[in-house]
């Protein structure tokens, strides 16, 4: 697929995919999400993946749906929003879940809607100072989606939900890292470099293990603490058989740094 709106790229087991649309902050069209499922597909399939990072060229990080987009011009009769939610968001949120490979969201700016979401949606999110959270939706009618009712109590707590998504108040970086929405917040000159040596690091740890992390830790709130100490245990089992785990102890007895392969 020839990429019109993102920008993709994968060296030394980093992949790297910029949403490329800075005039509109970003903002996802129909096409857009569209090469982002690509690249995705991309990211599932190449086993020298080992990290994914996602951030915006420009300004701005994603200012969510593009208003304008065809797809979401009201004409004659008014479009069914829910259809595209269905359509891209939700498939878009549970591609990034099932990822094989950890997930870095790099916020060098405004993340307003379902950008917003998609942040929280990676595992980490790291923000320049300057950039800043938006539950926008409010301020156009809508409810959030993208799993920011899902991520966003999670996180911050009810009551900072609730208000973050009501009042529609951009929640600057440094506040969002003080409350537990996003892992970090550096200097906007040091994002990039930042979040290199953090991705070069997540690219030489066990992959396995830390998928399996992300899932035991979403699945946590939807079980009770017997079925989740069946799902620790079920990982156990699996990653006990892995060659990094072999590799991880091999490494501790002979007092050397690990080579982890992600197998
Ligand atoms: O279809 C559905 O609705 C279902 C899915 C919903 C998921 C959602 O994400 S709903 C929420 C959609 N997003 C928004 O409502 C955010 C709208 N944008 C803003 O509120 C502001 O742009 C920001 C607070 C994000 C940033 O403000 P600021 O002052 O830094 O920038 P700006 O001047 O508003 O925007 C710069 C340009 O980007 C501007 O274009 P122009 O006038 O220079 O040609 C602006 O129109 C454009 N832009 C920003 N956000 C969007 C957008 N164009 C289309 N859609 C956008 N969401």
């Amino acid at each position: 697929m020839n990429y019109q709106n993102i920008l993709f790229a994968a060296a030394q087991g980093v992949a790297r995919l910029t949403l490329n649309r800075p005039d509109k902050l970003n903002s996802f069209t129909g096409a857009m999400h569209g090469e982002v499922a690509d690249a995705l597909a991309k990211v599932q399939s190449d086993k020298s993946i080992r990290v994914l990072v996602i951030n915006g060229a420009g300004r701005g990080f994603c200012a969510g749906q593009d208003l304008a987009d065809p797809e979401m011009v009201m004409g004659d009769t008014a479009p069914d929003i829910g259809d595209v939610v269905e359509k891209y968001y939700k498939p878009l949120v549970l591609r990034l879940q099932n990822l094989r490979v950890p997930t870095v969201a790099m916020v060098n700016g405004v993340a307003a809607g379902a950008g917003a979401s998609l942040a929280l949606a990676c595992d980490l999110a790291i923000a320049g100072k300057s950039a800043s959270f938006l539950q926008a939706f409010s301020k156009i009618g809508l409810s959030p989606d993208t799993g920011a009712t899902w991520f966003l109590p999670q996180r911050v707590g009810m009551a900072r939900a609730l208000g973050l998504a009501m009042l529609a108040d951009k929640l600057p970086a440094e506040k969002a890292a003080e409350w537990g929405l996003i892992w970090q917040v550096v200097d906007d000159d040091a994002l990039a470099a930042t979040v290199d040596a953090l991705a070069k690091q997540l690219a030489g740890m066990p992959t396995k293990a830390l998928v399996r992390t992300r899932q035991a830790m979403h699945a946590a709130p939807n079980h009770t603490l017997e079925q989740q100490l069946s799902m620790e245990a079920g990982f156990m089992r699996e990653l006990g058989w892995s060659h990094d785990y072999a590799e991880g102890v091999a490494a501790f007895m002979e007092k050397r740094p690990p080579h982890f392969t992600g197998d």
